[in-house]
Parts: C-alpha cells; structure tokens; sequence
C-alpha cells in the first residue's frame, strides 16, 4: 500500500470492534477503507516526563474538571496536550487485512500446546512451510527493497551474519519507556527457534552482542542491562527476528509472557549446554484458538473431532 492519506483514513467504516483492553488503553477495529478490510489498532501512547526544571504541567494537560473532592482528596478529568512530537494516541493499520490478521487480532480462548519433536516433524513444520513468501513481504521489503531505510538504525549486509536493526512497527518512536526495536537477519533459512543448533551459535552471539551496543550508542538513556533481548515461539512471521525492547515497556500483551519470548541469552546458553537442545527439547507455548496451527494441532492431538482449516 503506499502512504495512505487522510481522507482515506477518515473514510475507515466500523464493521466489528475485534479486541477493547482497558489495561492496555487499545482497541483494535475491524471495518473497511474503499471496500477493503482494514485492521485499525489504536493505542494511548505512555506519558513522557522529562524531570527537573524543565517540567511543566501546563505542558502536559491543557484542562481540568473536577469529578468529586473529599478530605485530602481530589480527582478529575483531565485534557491533554498534545502534538505530533508529544502524541496522545498511535495507530496502526493493516490494509488489506488478511483473515489470518483478523483471527490474531480478534479477541479468543488462548490454550497451552506441548509440542513433542515428532509433533513439530508431523504438523508444525508443514505448517511453517506454508507461511512464507507473500506474508513475509514486509521482511523482504525492508532486506532487499529499501522500505524503512531512513529509520534503520545498523545495517550489516553480510548475508550469513548480517541483519537490519530498527523500530518495531509498535514503538511509536517517541516514547523511550516504550523503546521497541527488531532485528532481521539477511539469512533465509532459520524459520524459527527449532531451527537454531551449535552451526548457529558464532551468529547468535554477535547479533546479541551487536544489537545491544548499537542500541545503548544510539540510545544514551538506556543502558545495556535495561534492555529485554527476545525471540517469539511461535511467532507470527517465520523469518528469523529478535525482538529488542526497554525492560520498562508496560505494554507488550502476552508478547513477554512465559510461553511465548525466550529470552536470547538463554537460546545461547541453552545450545551451548546440548548442541541440539532446540531439535530435543518438547517445547512449549500458548497458541489462540483462532491460530491455524492450533487447529491443524487440535486435529492431530483428537482426530476423532479434526476440524476443518479455512
Ligand atoms: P513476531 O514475533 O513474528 O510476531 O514479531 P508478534 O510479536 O506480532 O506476535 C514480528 C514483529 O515485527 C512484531 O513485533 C511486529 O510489530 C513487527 N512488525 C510487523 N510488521 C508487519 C512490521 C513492519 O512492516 N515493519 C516493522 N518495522 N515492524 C513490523
């Protein structure tokens, strides 16, 4: 898609609101640009306080109105202050959206897959197969096409050891509480975690070790044990990437949770123990019951009750 306008924008049609998360401050809407299904994420940015002599709280909130005072207490509505340097909200949006976007975006019963080696072999490595190419287009735009460029922040171009460094698409660039970076590898073919072994270790070090000195340069506030340094599994795009984020990030869902990041160091740590700890090892994660990987497991684990994959 090239750079949407405003007015087209603003011609957004509500068809479904997918997922509202008060927690969060987001809400992800389903409806249409000019007859195409559009994803719209909208998410409250975090505040930013710069301390000391320069803080302003007229800077900051442009109104107040009282809701109620008691004792020592009172509490209100406030206006914000807002600008394209100092943003209120961010928006994300997915044009035309696939149905497998609207299955992970839509709101769903998540469950807890133990996947065996034999169940990675017979189901989701056939799975993984089948998601590349076109749903990676992004990642080939940004390696080989120039999409991005005037925010990447490291390029080494080697195709073996290199990758990109640069905003994740959920940082808003502004706020550093919220810092969220990503690493491409320029490689092709490690599709996921169970793909790493001890041929991959010199790799792996550098990246980890490159990403966070690279990270602390162009970023002087942060220092290198205040960054979380992870990969996803399952992912939602089978094309090696490490997630780097401030460790103070509030906001990432169930992207930190257990069963979903493994932290970098400890897929080092772990190949370094058992060269093919990643081949061995039952792993295991949370999937949506939207996923077609969970129903394509769900079929193999209770075949009696197999259910079609659209
Ligand atoms: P993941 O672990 O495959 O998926 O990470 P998930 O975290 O979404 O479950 C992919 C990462 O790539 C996510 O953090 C996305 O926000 C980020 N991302 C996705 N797209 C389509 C883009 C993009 O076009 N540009 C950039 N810079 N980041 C993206």
């Amino acid at each position: 898609m090239t750079e949407p306008d405003i007015e087209l924008l603003n011609s957004f049609v509500l068809s479904e609101c997918l997922q509202n998360s008060v927690s969060e401050k987001r809400v992800i809407l389903l409806g249409k640009i000019l007859d195409q299904k559009t994803i719209l994420i909208l998410e409250k940015t975090p505040f930013q306080i710069n301390g000391g002599a320069h803080f302003s709280i007229e800077k900051l909130i442009s109104a107040w109105k009282l809701l109620e005072q008691n004792d020592i207490y009172s509490w209100h509505v406030a206006t914000l202050l807002q600008s394209f340097e100092n943003p209120a909200a961010k928006a994300t949006i997915i044009v035309p959206a696939t149905e497998a976007h609207i299955r992970k975006y839509r709101t769903q019963k998540f469950r807890y897959v133990t996947e065996t080696p034999a169940l990675y072999d017979n189901v989701v490595k056939p799975y993984i197969d089948t998601q590349k190419g076109d749903r990676i287009q992004w990642v080939y735009n940004i390696l080989f096409h120039g999409k991005e460029a005037e925010s990447v922040i490291y390029h080494d171009k080697d195709p073996e050891s290199g990758f990109v460094l640069l905003p994740d698409m959920k940082w808003d660039k502004v706020s550093m509480d919220a810092l969220y970076l990503i690493a491409i590898v320029n490689r092709m073919d490690v599709a996921s975690v169970r793909d790493l072994n001890e041929s991959h270790l010199a790799f792996l070090k550098n990246l980890n070790e490159v990403v966070k000195t690279v990270t602390v340069s162009k970023f002087p506030d942060l220092e290198r044990d205040q960054l979380r340094v992870f990969i996803h599994y399952q992912p939602s795009y089978y094309h090696f990437h490490v997630h780097i984020v401030n460790i103070q990030h509030p906001g990432l869902g169930s992207g930190i949770n257990a069963g979903k990041a493994i932290l970098l160091d400890d897929v080092i740590g772990n190949i370094e123990l058992v060269l093919d700890y990643y081949q061995r090892r039952t792993l295991s994660y949370v999937l949506g019951e939207n996923h077609d990987l969970w129903k394509l497991i769900e079929a193999e684990q209770k075949p009696g009750e197999h259910k079609k994959v659209e």
